[in-house]
């Protein structure tokens, strides 16, 4: 069993550590669209044409089980065409504002996202089914995924720069953060630094990893969910990148377990 996993950078080794550890005896393929990161400041069509093509090609040369979308930006647009299109079932994300307003205590969420999502009217519907009696303040940083990029390359955020960029959310007092972009998963020891009142970190990952197994057992394929003997635990990454591979990914994988 094989599942792709897409972003259009290394935000989706988040999510793709969430799978691995769910289900250990899949193979994972990781696309990550270098050429085209970053996803939050490209126009909606753009997105949806790199998603839906490089997709495409890569499952042209690594046929999959499943397609994981492991990139909230492009998942709140691309997932119809994307439908449409290929033949084998899509798991996109998104942020996972339900979760938090189960969570909170005094009803005020942060959501950090790209500035695109946090503009897209489907996270105002997102908001209005699942917490309308919260305050949510929405945070489109756009530092932060190049602060990830730049941590998977070995250098890590400055802190002051994180605290100053999550004074918004300081200052409004949440209680719980939604973490709707995959990259960000990444600089959870600073943000949590920078607003140690949050006391609930919310991240789709795990939500994922749920929904692609629940493919395999409906495909009646359970054998990625158990580790296969002989079999030390690394998964086989093929990363298939559309321009300049960041040379040290694989230290990072393994560092995070996958
Ligand atoms: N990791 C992507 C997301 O979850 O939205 C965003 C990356 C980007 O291209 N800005």
């Amino acid at each position: 069993p094989r599942v792709l996993v897409f972003d259009s950078g290394v935000g989706g080794l988040s999510v793709a550590a969430c799978i691995h550890q769910t289900l250990p005896g899949a193979e994972l393929v990781y696309l990550a669209d270098n050429a085209g990161f970053p996803y939050g400041d490209k126009p909606e069509q753009v997105v949806i044409e790199r998603c839906c093509t490089l997709i495409r090609q890569c499952l042209a040369q690594f046929p999959c089980d499943v397609v994981v979308v492991a990139c909230n930006t492009a998942s709140t647009v691309v997932l119809p065409e994307l439908r449409a299109n290929i033949a084998v079932p899509v798991v996109g994300v998104v942020p996972a504002v339900k979760p938090a307003a189960a969570c909170s205590v005094n009803r005020r969420i942060g959501l950090l996202a790209t500035p695109a999502t946090v503009k897209r009217a489907y996270l105002d519907d997102l908001i209005q089914k699942f917490a309308r009696d919260c305050e949510v303040v929405r945070l489109g940083h756009p530092a932060l995924v190049r602060w990830a990029e730049e941590l998977v390359g070995g250098s890590a955020p400055d802190q002051v720069e994180v605290d100053g960029a999550m004074v918004p959310l300081r200052e409004a007092g949440v209680d719980t953060v939604v973490l709707g972009c995959t990259h960000y998963p990444l600089l959870l020891p600073w943000l949590r630094k920078a607003l140690p009142e949050v006391m609930h970190w919310v991240e789709s990952g795990e939500a994922i990893a749920r929904r692609v197994a629940w493919w395999f057992e409906q495909a009646g394929d359970l054998a990625c969910a158990q580790t296969p003997p002989n079999h030390s635990g690394a998964v086989v990454i093929s990363a298939c990148f559309s321009g300049d591979a960041p040379d040290d990914v694989g230290p990072f994988m393994s560092e995070m377990g996958i």
